[in-house]
C-alpha cells in the first residue's frame, strides 16, 4: 500500500466509479470499496503490487521447469544466434569429430580439470524434455541429454568464495573497432546446482548438432534461451564477473539484456 501510486489510485477510482455509474450515477461515495482504507480494497491493491519477481521468489528458484512427453516434441530445435562458428580452433576440433575437445573447468576450484567428450558421456547422465523460450518470442520443445553441472562441480571442488559459473564459448561475434567479442554467459551457484542444469551433448536422441552448440552446451531450464551458452570451451568459477569482457556477466547482458532472465 505504501508504494500505491497516485496514478494507479486515480485509475482504480475512475474504473470503480465508472462501473457504479452505470446504475447509480453520482453515487460512488456510497461504494464502500472506494473508501481509502477498506480492507478489500487494500487486499486488491497489494495483490496488484505483487510483481513478477516477487512471485518468482515465492515459487522458489529451486522449483523444476515443466517437462514434456515425447509426443509433445512437434518440431526440430530451431537453431539461433551462432550456428556455425568459424573460429580456427573450433573448426579444427570439429573436423576431427571433437575427439580432441577438452572442456576446461577452472577458476575458484580445488582441482582445475579438463574433460574429454568421452569422459563426459561416461558420467551419470540426465535426459529431459523441456521448452526453450527465446527472448525473440519463439519456443521449441526438445529432448536434451547431458551431465548435471552439479556433478562436475562436486568433482572439481568449488571454493567457498565462488559465486558464479562463467561459460566461455568458441564463437566470436564481430565487435566493431575493438575486434571480435566471444560469446559468454554466467549463472549463479543456485542455477548451477539446479537438478535440470545440464551440460548437454545430446539432443533429440542424437549427438548435439553443430547448429545447436556441439560439442557441449548448457541447459538452464528456468531461464530464457540466451543464458544457455552453446560451444562451451571453458567453465570458470568466479566471485565476480565485473572484470570479464563488458562486466555484465554475458554477451547479451553487455548489450543491455537482463542478467537474470527467469521464466
Ligand atoms: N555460444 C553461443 N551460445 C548461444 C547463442 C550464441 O549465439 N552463441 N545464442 C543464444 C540464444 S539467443 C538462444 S535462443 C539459444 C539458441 O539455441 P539453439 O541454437 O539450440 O536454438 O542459444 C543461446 N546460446
Ligand atoms: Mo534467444
Amino acid at each position: 500500500m505504501k508504494r500505491f501510486s497516485a496514478g494507479r489510485r486515480r485509475f482504480l477510482t475512475a474504473g470503480a466509479a465508472g462501473a457504479a455509474g452505470l446504475t447509480l450515477a453520482g453515487c460512488d461515495v456510497f461504494d464502500p470499496l472506494l473508501q481509502p482504507n477498506h480492507p478489500v480494497r487494500n487486499a486488491m491493491s497489494s495483490a496488484n503490487e505483487l510483481t513478477y519477481s516477487a512471485q518468482r521468489a515465492l515459487i522458489g528458484r529451486e522449483a523444476l521447469a515443466k517437462e514434456f512427453s515425447e509426443s509433445e516434441i512437434r518440431q526440430g530445435m530451431r537453431p539461433n544466434g551462432s550456428t556455425d562458428p568459424n573460429n580456427v580452433e573450433y573448426m579444427f576440433l570439429r573436423q576431427a569429430d571433437f575427439v580432441l575437445y577438452r572442456l576446461q573447468v577452472d577458476g575458484l576450484v580445488d582441482t582445475p580439470t579438463s574433460y574429454s567428450l568421452e569422459q563426459l558421456r561416461n558420467m551419470p547422465a540426465r535426459t529431459q524434455i523441456t521448452r526453450h523460450d527465446c527472448v525473440e518470442g519463439w519456443s521449441c520443445i526438445a529432448k536434451w541429454t547431458g551431465v548435471p553441472l552439479a556433478a562436475i562441480l562436486d568433482e572439481v571442488g568449488v571454493q567457498s568464495n565462488a559465486r558464479y559459473c562463467v561459460f566461455h564459448c568458441y564463437d566470436i561475434y564481430s565487435g566493431g573497432l575493438s575486434g571480435g567479442v566471444p560469446y559468454y554467459e554466467s549463472i549463479d551457484m543456485l542455477d548451477a546446482r539446479h537438478p535440470q542444469t545440464i551440460l548437454a551433448y545430446g539432443m533429440n536422441d542424437a549427438a548435439l548438432p553443430v547448429a545447436n552448440g556441439a560439442p557441449l552446451r548448457v541447459r538452464v531450464e528456468r531461464q530464457l534461451g540466451y543464458k544457455m551458452a552453446k560451444y562451451i570451451q571453458r567453465i570458470e568459477l568466479v566471485e565476480s564477473f565485473a572484470q570479464i569482457h563488458g562486466g555484465r556477466g554475458g554477451y547479451w547482458e553487455d548489450h543491455g539484456y537482463d542478467w537474470y532472465a527467469g521464466i
